[in-house]
């Protein structure tokens, strides 16, 4: 077995990969992109993925980019512990949890992230109240999940969680922005608005290999 993988700190997708990889116990040969070098649009990094984007993995000689098919790929080619559930009906819970998050969560996240990182509430008002409210909504589902189980779905930890995780934490990354001063009550301190979502944050982190998933240059700012 020759797993790499090549990521990027602070990219989201790249994250879930890691976390997958750690989760396994799965040894694996990491390549960190700098993004600032544009070494993701690399002729090494094209030829293994056309759209110049992070993550992608290698296991020999097949080659497999964006986050949601490494997760698949990952569990069929080594499947304990698994991501997909243990029944069909978890793994048909699984998948409808990340596909509930990717419809009508994550643009709204990005949303919110974009513009407090780099575009600038103030001329934005409206268009953050409307993305406010969808990530309001669907955090109260989520915290209504986590309420009832220490995971998103089921007894274990799986790609539910895996997929949901980087984004929460981005996002509430950038609400200790300065500029997010005004957005920040809405949803923080997490610990008193979402504490089941709190809870389920500490025991993500809790994992063995966490730390080697946790983006270097959060650490450095
Ligand atoms: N749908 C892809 C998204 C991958 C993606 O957008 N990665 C970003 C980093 S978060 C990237 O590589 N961006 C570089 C670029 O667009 O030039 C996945 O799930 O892997």
């Amino acid at each position: 077995m020759s797993l790499e993988l090549w990521w990027g700190s602070g990219s989201p997708y790249s994250w879930r990969a890691l976390l997958a990889l750690e989760y396994k116990r799965l040894p694996y040969v990491s390549h960190q992109v700098q993004f600032a070098k544009q070494e993701h649009k690399s002729p090494q990094m094209l030829s293994m993925n056309p759209r110049g984007r992070v993550p992608v993995l290698k296991d020999g000689d097949y080659v497999c980019y964006e986050s949601l098919a490494i997760l698949h790929y990952l569990d069929r080619k080594y499947p304990d512990p698994p991501l997909f559930g243990r029944t069909p009906e978890e793994a048909g819970t699984i998948t409808r949890v990340i596909s509930e998050y990717e419809w009508y969560a994550e643009e709204h996240i990005q949303k919110l992230i974009y513009v407090i990182l780099f575009q600038g509430i103030e001329e934005r008002m409206e268009e953050i109240e409307r993305a406010m409210s969808h990530v309001l909504s669907e955090a109260a589902t989520i915290e209504r999940r986590l309420a009832a189980s220490d995971w998103l779905v089921g007894e274990h930890f799986s790609a539910a969680d895996i997929v949901v995780f980087p984004g929460i934490q981005i996002l509430l990354r950038a609400l200790e922005r300065r500029e997010a001063h005004e957005l920040r009550s809405r949803l923080l301190p997490i610990e008193a608005r979402f504490p089941a979502i709190a809870a389920w944050i500490k025991r993500i982190e809790g994992l063995p290999g966490y730390e080697r998933t946790y983006p270097p240059h959060w650490r450095e700012q």
